[in-house]
């Protein structure tokens, strides 16, 4: 999901990528742009998705903007700047309503199975704790490459893969399983 690393490493690739996709100006602390936030948002789907979905940025008050209304179903939200590396992520309705859930701290709908792409990759504070923020002594930063996510599957879906709390990100696993955020994240590269 979203919470991300500050690592040198991390934070190398992630500036060498932001500057390739002309995301952020050169004054990091400024709040970007909606122009800016829109190249952040498309990066996370392949470019003909993204292309024709509907982009919105999160407020301080989690509420949703749209930035730009789209026609394919899909809605993209950029990387969230106050987390230091690129999470933006593109999914399907199903999968909006899971989020918009997840953050609101309501079950999500069951039996509405959702689908999200997140090709920039992301990094998670806990794959443990759906709203940890940063990582505890026994509960480390997990991170991720680009992927895709299934939310909002049954029990019987998520059992079929690994859930450690220290999983092995190159293979599909469960992150935040056993709550009802559990969701399944699967690597693309
Ligand atoms: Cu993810």
């Amino acid at each position: 999901m979203r919470q991300l690393i500050k690592n040198v490493c991390n934070t190398m690739i992630v500036s060498s990528l932001l500057l390739t996709m002309n995301v952020y100006t050169a004054d990091k602390n400024s709040p970007p742009s909606d122009k800016e936030m829109i190249a952040s948002a498309v990066s996370a789907a392949p470019a003909k998705v993204s292309k024709n979905a509907t982009i919105v940025a999160m407020e301080a008050d989690g509420k949703m903007r749209t930035l730009r209304q789209g026609t394919n179903g899909f809605t993209c939200m950029p990387d969230n700047p106050a987390t230091p590396g690129p999470d933006p992520m593109c999914m399907d309705k199903n999968a909006m309503e899971w989020v918009h859930a997840w953050v609101a701290h309501k079950p999500p709908a069951t039996g509405k199975i959702g689908f999200m792409y997140m090709l920039a990759g992301g990094t998670d504070a806990s794959n443990t704790d759906p709203y940890a923020t940063k990582p505890a002594p026994n509960n480390h930063w997990v991170k991720t490459g680009p992927h895709v996510m299934i939310v909002g599957a049954d029990a019987g879906f998520y059992d079929l893969y690994p859930k450690s709390a220290d999983p092995d990100t190159s293979v599909p696993y469960v992150m935040w399983a056993g709550t009802p955020y559990q969701h399944l994240m699967a690597p693309v590269k």
